[in-house]
């Protein structure tokens, strides 16, 4: 009895931590965002993979292990993670400049909010659709902002790639993806420093603004957006070797499903030079793709620890939040896709790790389903702010506090088609109302379409997806 007493005092003192007000003024937020990163980390259980910061940021925080997207393109999930609405299933990447046009707004955004409640909020990179956050033809026109009255400041450092156009898409030393397809390497291994890439100089500039953030009283909001492992896969050569010799395992259910589905033919993927060999028929090319990706990732996981250290250094690590999200995921070849748009499992789900000062139970895993919209509420709560009314997503802070409560579903839109995603089973409701229904307890899984052998399921979960829709 009386042990049950203790434990549950040292129980409600570490719960209370999750809350307990900074050493100085009002909690920080770091957030990392990190461009088509697909759960394929050390920290997910993948152990061919190098990602010791990202590991150990996980140790020291939550990782989700069942986060999903709102939309499998960055544009749109990039709107639902910065207004936490869901948006329009046919919601494009363009769906954040059309909601910057639109004076009434019915919240602010996530940096808009922190701003208002004092907060100095501050991107890098590529937090919103384009890097930097302008418009016009090469993205770097100041006057046409992409979240009017969201930042205090907002940076994207372009050195040989001329613009935050040209370092999206950029390889080596200044090389942009011109208009004619195919003339741009699909991936490359250049041996060269880390900013030899556009996410080198992104990440000096992070580490400038940590540290110059950090010496302020004022509270902040810095988002460092990272590009890789977006396409082209590009990296510096040295963190190609590590995957080498390494054993990758084979990629599941790698044939296009049989009957009508959301599966895409890769177009992005096709822009780029293949060198005459094709991913499709030549497992050894398809091999090599994975590899080089995976360079990419440890390319990005080198930036993030070179951030986490900064943030250390600064002292600040005890009042900051960090947030670690993957915008969507990517098909590295299951179901015969080379790229991200679409309704399956593997574009819709993402990294998502929160490390909170004086969390419980570190390094243990949330398996709660989870959505990109539930980031806003939490960081509200987190930092005590009040949150909007509106929003569609809920708190983390009980899963945060290793007492999850949520039996939830995710939902998802791309293209005009929705889709939701339980505990055991994925329902996609296309737009001219033709339904995918795919069993997760089922060996298949989404390589078999049920949905003709299960009209009860299908029309209770039509009616949890109405529910989510509002
Ligand atoms: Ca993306």
């Amino acid at each position: 009895m009386i042990r049950t007493i203790a434990t549950g005092l040292i129980w409600a003192a570490l719960l209370s931590s999750i809350h307990a007000a900074p050493t100085s003024g009002k909690r920080n937020v770091l957030l990392i965002c990190i461009d088509d990163l697909r759960p394929e980390l050390g920290c997910y259980g993948k152990n061919y993979m190098q990602t010791p910061n990202i590991d150990r940021l996980a140790a020291q925080g939550r990782r989700f292990s069942r986060h999903y997207v709102q939309a499998p393109s960055c544009g749109p999930s990039r709107y639902s993670l910065l207004t936490g609405l869901y948006d329009s299933p046919s919601s494009s990447n363009n769906a954040l400049f059309d909601r910057g046009k639109n004076k009434e707004q019915a919240s602010p955004s996530l940096p808009a909010w922190f701003k208002k409640q004092g907060y100095k909020t501050v991107s890098v990179g590529k937090v919103s659709h384009h890097p930097g956050g302008w418009g016009g033809q090469d993205w770097d026109e100041k006057d046409q902002l992409e979240m009017p009255g969201s930042w205090s400041e907002q940076f994207m450092p372009c050195g040989p790639w001329k613009h935050p156009r040209g370092a999206m898409h950029g390889l080596a030393n200044g090389e942009i993806r011109g208009g004619k397809k195919g003339t741009m390497a699909v991936f490359q291994s250049h041996d060269g420093p880390d900013e030899a890439y556009p996410d080198g100089l992104i990440t000096e500039k992070g580490l400038n603004e940590l540290k110059r953030l950090s010496a302020e009283d004022q509270p902040f909001f810095l988002a460092i957006g990272l590009i890789r492992p977006h396409l082209p896969f590009g990296a510096p050569a040295r963190y190609l070797p590590p995957y080498k010799d390494a054993k990758l395992p084979p990629t599941p259910h790698p044939s296009k499903p049989p009957g009508k589905t959301t599966w895409a033919k890769s177009g992005e993927f096709k822009r780029y030079d293949q060198f005459g060999r094709d991913a499709w028929t030549d497992p050894d090319f398809a091999l090599e793709l994975r590899k080089h990706y995976a360079a990419c990732v440890s390319y990005v996981d080198a930036m993030v620890g070179r951030i986490l250290l900064q943030l250390e250094e600064s002292g600040k690590a005890d009042d900051t939040i960090v947030v670690l999200w993957g915008d969507h995921g990517w098909h590295l070849g299951e179901h015969a896709v080379w790229g991200k748009h679409t309704l399956f499992e593997e574009s819709l789900h993402s990294p998502l790790i929160i490390r909170v000062p004086g969390i419980n139970k570190p390094g243990e895993a949330c398996e709660s389903i989870v959505e990109t919209v539930d980031l806003y509420p939490t960081l509200c709560e987190l930092t005590k702010l009040e949150t909007p009314s509106n929003l569609s997503g809920q708190s983390l802070v009980a899963d945060l506090e290793g007492k999850p409560t949520r039996t939830d579903s995710a939902l998802s839109y791309w293209n005009g088609h929705n889709t939701l995603r339980t505990e055991r089973y994925r329902i996609i409701v296309h737009k001219n109302d033709y339904i995918e229904l795919y069993d997760h307890q089922s060996a298949e899984a989404e390589s078999k379409n049920i949905a003709s052998e299960q009209p009860s399921v299908v029309a209770q979960l039509k009616k949890e997806l109405e529910a989510k829709r509002p």
